[in-house]
């Protein structure tokens, strides 16, 4: 089976706007395994890495600026296809052109606080992850419900 790591974050406007509970459940019901999360209050440095692809982009500061500018929930989750299935759940970058029922689409209105972050492949959602946890925070168990899911 072709499981896969994804990382997710719920940014600070998702957490001022108490979505977190909404989203982690939206992950959930949809089969991916949570393995690791957190609250954090994203520090400069760790943002300037996760970002560091759009370092020299107009929106750079500003986006720096946001993801630091409050806590956020960091989660590692894992499942088949799970960076494609997550990047759905969350929907496209610009809330605008996010479809209703994803996580975008039902919450946004401004690619600059779009309430979510998912990595784009698994590469990166090793890499973003690693940002935020120590791989032995990364927890290995079965959920009841994979016979069922994974059948
Ligand atoms: P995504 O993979 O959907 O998070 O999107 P990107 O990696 O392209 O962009 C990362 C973040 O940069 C977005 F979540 C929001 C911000 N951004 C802007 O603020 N303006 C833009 O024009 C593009 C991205």
């Amino acid at each position: 089976m072709d499981l896969e790591r994804e990382f997710i974050m719920v940014k600070p406007d998702g957490v001022q706007r108490a979505h977190i509970g909404d989203i982690i459940t939206r992950i959930e019901r949809a089969g991916l395994k949570i393995v690791a999360m957190k609250i954090l209050q994203v520090t400069r440095e760790q943002a300037e890495k996760h970002y560091a692809v759009h370092k020299d982009k107009p929106f750079y500061a500003g986006l720096i600026e946001y993801i630091t500018n409050g806590p956020a929930v960091a989660m590692v989750v894992e499942g088949r296809d799970a960076v494609k299935h997550a990047r759905r759940l969350v929907g496209a970058t610009d809330p605008h052109d996010a479809l209703p029922g994803s996580i975008r689409g039902d919450y946004g209105l401004n690619i600059e606080r779009n309430i979510v972050h998912a990595a784009d492949s698994v590469e990166n959602a090793k890499t973003e992850y690693s940002i935020y946890f120590d791989e032995k925070e990364l927890i290995v168990y079965t959920r009841i419900d994979e016979a069922q899911l994974y059948a």
